[in-house]
């Protein structure tokens, strides 16, 4: 029997995991990728008896890796709050899903573990920018107010950290993070301790400076839109100066497309007001989906560039 975790790479994702490997110790194979690494259960040769264990990633796009692991005879714990489409019914599968825009995985977990953990759901709620459901679930923690912005600081640089198209874009591969992390109980004991968090957040600085020099390709009262170069910086800031965007205009949706061979990677923030819509627009193109309040498309080809910037300002 052998032990899988497959997780996405982003906050969320390490977090909830974290959290799991706190109160339940497992030393498993670490199976995780940058935050569009979605498709991570192909990676698995599952076996009869082998315990996967699922966390933030879409089981629609996983779904026929994961009829071929519990037909091998694997078992499979999920938990998610991506629109999974049908869920399969299997005694070997057990599925924590839920897909509401104050959810993330990091917060499901919690409740499984009956907020054992507590302030590592809400950096990972910080980093998915739920920041009332973050804020509301720090409460019981009675933590002064500078404490829980450290939660967020922290969240928002772990989450900066996944995006990329590849790991050599990132500044530290998504599984050595959370080996880094998974020696820390509390995270201000990681904060203070590990150079990561400074590292990332002067990164992400840097980062940042370069996108705000960008004006906005599309800009209404309702909705904006950039475009970014083929780099390296903009490949990893796009998520987090989309989250910041959606901050600072919550009646306005956001889109940041960052150039990419042949088209653009898409990011869309629905208006943070009225979380809804994401999903629904960016499912309209081949290689696109999410949740309400969020969503991307892998792979926009330049000739549907005109069409989609056409159905973002119209779509919420
Ligand atoms: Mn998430």
């Amino acid at each position: 029997m052998r032990f899988y975790d497959i997780f996405n790479g982003d906050a969320d994702g390490i977090c909830a995991l974290h959290q799991l490997r706190l109160a339940e110790p497992q030393a498993g194979t670490l199976v995780t990728g940058v935050k569009r690494d979605i498709r991570l259960l192909e990676r698995v040769p599952a076996r009869a008896g082998d315990v996967l264990t699922v966390l933030d990633i879409n089981l629609r796009d996983n779904l026929p890796a994961l009829h071929a692991a519990l037909e091998r005879g694997a078992r499979c714990l999920w938990f998610d709050h991506h629109a999974p489409g049908d869920i399969p019914r299997h005694p070997n599968f057990e599925a924590r899903i839920e897909t509401g825009s104050d959810v993330c995985t990091s917060l499901l977990v919690d409740r499984y573990l009956k907020g054992l953990h507590r302030a590592w759901a809400v950096v990972g709620a910080f980093g998915d920018n739920l920041v009332t459901a973050a804020q509301s679930a720090a409460v019981p923690l009675g933590l002064p107010a500078s404490d829980v912005q450290r939660l967020r600081e922290l969240g928002q640089a772990i989450n900066y950290n996944a995006y990329g198209e590849t790991e050599e874009d990132l500044h530290y591969p998504p599984a050595e993070l959370y080996l880094a992390l998974s020696r820390y109980q509390n995270p201000f004991e990681f904060v203070a301790d590990e150079p990561i968090f400074e590292v990332l957040r002067g990164a992400c600085a840097d980062d940042m400076a370069r996108a705000e020099e960008i004006a906005p390709h599309l800009v209404t009262p309702r909705c904006a839109a950039y475009i970014f170069p083929e780099e390296a910086w903009a490949r990893r800031v796009n998520g987090e100066f989309a989250n910041r965007l959606a901050r600072e205009h919550p009646l306005r949706s956001h889109a940041v497309l960052v150039k990419a061979a042949g088209g653009y990677r898409v990011s869309v923030r629905a208006p943070l007001e009225h979380p809804a819509g994401a999903d629904a627009l960016c499912g309209r193109f081949e290689t696109g989906g999410g949740r309400a309040g969020a969503g991307g498309i892998n792979q926009l080809p330049e000739a549907d560039l005109d069409r989609f910037l056409r159905q973002f300002a119209q779509a919420f």
